[in-house]
């Protein structure tokens, strides 16, 4: 009888220990949902962007733009949560048969088509909305501008720049990966703005690779680890700029070509752009990282660098798994 009183008390003081003592399981419900409110505030803005390619040139280079563009669309609208209809494409060529359909809806990608867009987006655009602008295709340099080659009047730097001012979003990314866009990093360059170019400011007159790399990575981005390339446990827009710029390194590196294209960021608003790669390229690559300590220098708030490492892309895994569709 005695031990049988004993044992319930055990019993009671067990129950009391499970009821008093919180589950973890419940904890974690609790923060989720604490979490809920932070995540529709920072998801409250809408994505938008516009994909410029000028003219391609020839029939090798139609396919080349074509399918590139399409996988820049790709990246944005499948991987970065981007609303595919709020990407507007705009392409030079004339579409053809075998072309995808992104590319058969696409705008014309002429100047007074490009002024149109950029019309639009000023119109729609918030503050708390994100806008991203992707530029590519051939250009030509007269000493003083470098031109984009569009059907019908071409579009130089500082006109460019000018459908582009102002604008209140507060995230701001151009990517102009034409050769000798590094002239667009001065007029285009503003606080709180990050501009990419393929080039340096400097006759980098060849055909750039840079477009087509942006758009292999970001249509299906490498594993987190081999991404976060500055180990900061974030996949951010510096990790994409540093990963594109390393992969050509490399690639220049492995055909035992000259580097014809070095990538310029500026994120500091001072309209001059920096190789911030120098330190995650090894010597071989054109950089200075030392094997195995990689630069963990901490980034000046007011050096190239800072924003776009504020910049966290999310990469919809889910769907990078999936096969292609073409
Ligand atoms: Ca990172």
């Amino acid at each position: 009888m005695n031990t049988l009183l004993l044992m319930m008390s055990r019993c009671q003081i067990l129950f009391w220990i499970i009821a008093l003592v919180p589950s973890p399981g419940l904890a974690q419900d609790v923060t989720t949902m604490g979490d809920v409110p932070q995540a529709a505030k920072l998801a409250a803005g809408t994505k938008r962007a516009i994909v410029l390619c000028g003219l391609s040139g020839d029939a090798a280079h139609h396919k080349l733009f074509a399918e590139t563009v399409t996988k820049l669309h790709d990246g944005l609208s499948k991987q970065l949560g981007f609303a595919a209809s709020d990407v507007q494409v705009l392409f030079g060529d004339e579409p053809q048969e075998s072309d995808s359909a992104l590319i058969k809806s696409a705008a014309r990608a002429t100047r007074e088509g490009l002024e149109r867009s950029a019309a639009r987006l000023r119109e729609k655009l918030r503050p708390e909305d994100t806008l991203w602008v992707i530029v590519l295709g051939h250009s030509h340099y007269d000493g003083k501008h470098s031109w984009l080659n569009l059907p019908g009047p071409d579009i130089q730097q500082t006109e460019f720049a000018k459908l582009f001012a102002d604008l209140t979003a507060r995230e701001q990314v151009f990517f102009i990966t034409t050769p000798t866009s590094g002239y667009y990093i001065k007029p285009l360059s503003a606080k709180g703005r990050v501009v990419i170019t393929a080039t340096e400011v400097d006759w980098e007159t060849n055909e750039t690779e840079f477009p087509h790399e942006l758009a292999r990575v970001l249509s299906s981005p490498p594993e987190a680890k081999e991404f976060d390339i500055d180990q900061d446990g974030t996949i951010s827009l510096f990790d994409l700029y540093v990963t594109v710029a390393r992969n050509l390194a490399q690639s220049y590196l492995e055909r035992e070509l000259l580097a014809t294209e070095h990538p310029l960021l500026d994120d500091n608003g001072d309209g001059r752009g920096t190789e911030v790669q120098i330190d995650f390229l090894t010597e071989e690559q054109g950089g200075r990282a030392k094997p195995k300590k990689l630069s963990t220098a901490p980034t000046n708030s007011t050096s190239d660098g800072s924003v776009s490492k504020s910049i966290s892309l999310s990469f919809s895994r889910t769907e990078s798994a999936r096969p292609t569709a073409d």
